[in-house]
């Protein structure tokens, strides 16, 4: 047992230098921090996200005496607390923002009262008892285009942004310590294609640190990306397709077309028959979901269709998409929903229907590691964290490599 002696939030900067709210929780254990990202392709349905100064001024007033003399073992509890004092369907009142900054330092606190590490306690909060352990596999995004790059078509290069927003390699080796030395390999291959091919001035990166060149052709970025591979084998690619970005009135503007949803579905057929792409998540707009259903009906024994933007780790909408058959396989990111005890939750659902399960990290992220421990604690498939080239996401592959030393 440990109880809560303070909580005190304040605001820091994220990897986009956007203001965003971090919490440092002390018990008898010592002082807990942790902070919360922010998305830039973010779904209708996620939580709500209150400005900074108010939530850090909810935290600092009304979340912080309620809390205080709490026992941070008490994770649901705690967390049951805070939606209660927040009292909306969204999170509206007190910020997810707010919320999830406490909820992540009381588990941090709590895998510290137990003497033992953050992905441990996660997993006996997830199952209810001890379990071994195994590692995610990494989806590297590599490439990136959407919402993730600033660049329009009357930029000096003349050329739009790629439609799809992240394009991800997922070296299947035996290690993770492996995954990432090939993933270096890529990446570093990329470079010296794109240099070649688009000049030393075009090296700039995305948001999550893949590179962003100036073409906008889906199939010329495949083909840059197998390039890249050259030579390291059991590489296989996942596009993240934030669909829902590119949708406008019915139809969905990507190379230069704008495709009707079946269209758009034999686009993504072809795309599948040509590459090694085991998984695609938002092929369609968040609300489309017929188009959700036609590529799983597609595609769905094939590879895995992810739902992120519209599954928004809200087990409503996971239910809702299990019913109507629109996925097979889920985005869990902390800030759509605003708990730990959420997010576990919705892990454990979509693991209950045999979904693939991947933790993933935010566009605009801070230097807080939480969701490699996430996404062994909850035994996820897959961790996507961005690419090796930027430290905010670097620093979760780090604790991934120190996770893997200590189970080995
Ligand atoms: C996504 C995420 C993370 P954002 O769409 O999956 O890669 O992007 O945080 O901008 O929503
Ligand atoms: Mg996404």
């Amino acid at each position: 047992m440990s109880k809560i002696k303070s909580i005190v939030a304040r605001e820091i900067k994220d990897s986009r230098g956007n203001p965003t709210i971090e919490v440092e929780l002390e018990t008898d254990k010592g002082i807990f921090v942790d902070s919360v990202p922010s998305g830039a392709s973010t779904g209708v349905n996620e939580a709500a996200v209150v400005e900074v100064q108010q939530a850090i001024k909810n935290v600092n007033e009304i979340i912080a005496p309620k809390l205080k003399g709490q026992d941070v073992l008490n994770q649901k509890a705690i967390d049951n607390l805070l939606i209660e004092l927040d009292g909306t369907e969204n999170k509206s009142k007190l910020g997810a923002n707010a919320i999830l900054a406490v909820s992540l330092a009381v588990c941090r606190a709590g895998a510290a009262s137990k003497k033992i590490p953050l992905y441990q306690h996660i997993s006996e909060l997830a199952v209810g008892r001890r379990t071994s352990h195994r590692l995610p596999m990494a989806m590297f995004n590599i490439l990136n285009g959407g919402a993730h790059v600033r660049r329009t078509p009357s930029d000096s290069r003349g050329v739009d942004k790629l439609a799809i927003q992240e394009f991800m390699v997922i070296p299947d080796k035996n290690s993770f310590a492996e995954s990432l030395i090939s993933c270096n390999k890529i990446f570093n291959n990329l470079k010296e294609n794109i240099e070649k091919n688009f000049g030393k001035e075009n090296l700039d990166l995305g948001d999550e640190g893949g590179f962003a060149p100036p073409i906008s052709n889906i199939e010329q970025a495949l083909y840059l990306l197998k390039n890249a591979v050259d030579g390291e084998t059991d590489v296989k690619f996942a596009l993240d397709c934030a669909a829902s970005e590119f949708y406008k009135d019915g139809k969905y503007k990507i190379d230069g077309r704008e495709l009707a949803r079946t269209e758009l579905l034999e686009f993504y057929e072809d795309l599948v028959k040509r590459f090694d792409i085991i998984s695609i998540e938002d092929p369609f707009s968040q609300e489309d979901w017929q188009g959700f259903e036609s590529i799983v009906r597609q595609l769905g024994e094939k590879i895995t269709i992810v739902g992120d933007d519209l599954t928004t780790t809200n087990i409503k909408r996971i239910k809702e998409a299990h019913n109507k058959l629109a996925c097979n396989g889920v985005i869990l990111k902390l800030n759509q929903i605003g708990t730990v005890s959420e997010t576990i939750e919705a892990c454990n659902l979509a693991k209950s229907y045999g979904w693939k399960t991947i933790v993933s990290h935010r566009s605009g992220e801070t230097m807080d590691n939480f969701i490699a421990d996430l996404a062994v604690g909850l035994g996820a498939d897959f961790l996507k964290a961005g690419s090796p080239a930027k430290e905010e996401r670097m620093v979760k592959y780090q604790r991934l490599l120190e996770i893997e030393k200590e189970l080995k």
